[in-house]
């Protein structure tokens, strides 16, 4: 694994739609300490606080569709300034584009960072509908129903599976399969960590 001169551990998490990004990163910030950002977080709090952002977010978000990348390149830019100090950043459903990679690889190139490796996590596309159609009878998200999971999913393949070939290219890839039980899962991400 690659570590920066500022020896800061910067992991981005991928994975399709309920892959178990944020699951598994909520375990990952407890014991590597790293500072989370969660796009997928940070905008539901801004659809939450009815603030213009979120309202423009709200949707987007609705219909299964991508934020702009300006306006997600933006909210992380912000956070990695704010967080220099840290041990590093768990980056969970961003980048979800190239142009979102080539922006975050240049922001932490401006820093002396630079990301450490990508976890992708693997699932098959059934597992995904399952879990998800779970958890919107258990949360009432507005983007887990069939039709939005679709699109959510489509627009995966179209837009997001590239990021993972740019990770690749630069050897920071390291698959892991996201099927089992969560703490299963764990200890396999913290294997390809080690
Ligand atoms: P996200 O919040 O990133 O949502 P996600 O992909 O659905 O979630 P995740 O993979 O984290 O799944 P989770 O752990 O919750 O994005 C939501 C939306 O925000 C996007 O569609 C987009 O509109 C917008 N957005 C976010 N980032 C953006 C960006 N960078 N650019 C543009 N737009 C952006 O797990 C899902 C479910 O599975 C949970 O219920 C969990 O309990 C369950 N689960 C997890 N692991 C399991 C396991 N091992 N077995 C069984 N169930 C499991």
């Amino acid at each position: 694994m690659q570590i920066d001169s500022k020896q800061m551990l910067n992991i981005v998490l991928f994975g399709p739609p309920g892959a178990g990004k944020g699951t598994q990163s909520e375990k990952l910030i407890k014991t590597l300490g790293l500072v989370h950002l969660s796009t997928g977080d940070i905008l539901r709090a801004e659809k939450e606080a009815g603030t213009p952002l979120g309202l423009k977010a709200k949707s987007l978000m609705d219909q299964g569709l991508l934020v702009p990348d300006e306006v997600v390149i933006g909210m992380i830019e912000s956070r990695i300034a704010a967080n220099l100090g840290a041990k590093g950043f768990i980056f969970d459903g961003f980048p979800r584009t190239v142009a979102q990679a080539l922006a975050l690889d240049q922001m932490l190139a401006t820093h002396q960072l630079s990301i450490s490796c990508m976890i992708s996590l693997e699932v098959a596309f059934d597992e995904l509908k399952t879990r998800l159609i779970k958890r919107a009878q258990e949360q009432n998200r507005p983007d887990d129903t069939p039709e939005v999971i679709e699109k959510r999913i489509q627009v995966y393949l179209d837009n997001t599976l590239p990021v993972a070939k740019h990770y690749e290219n630069q050897g920071k890839l390291r698959a892991v399969n996201g099927i089992g039980e969560i703490d299963e899962i764990y200890n396999r991400i913290q294997t390809a960590l080690n």
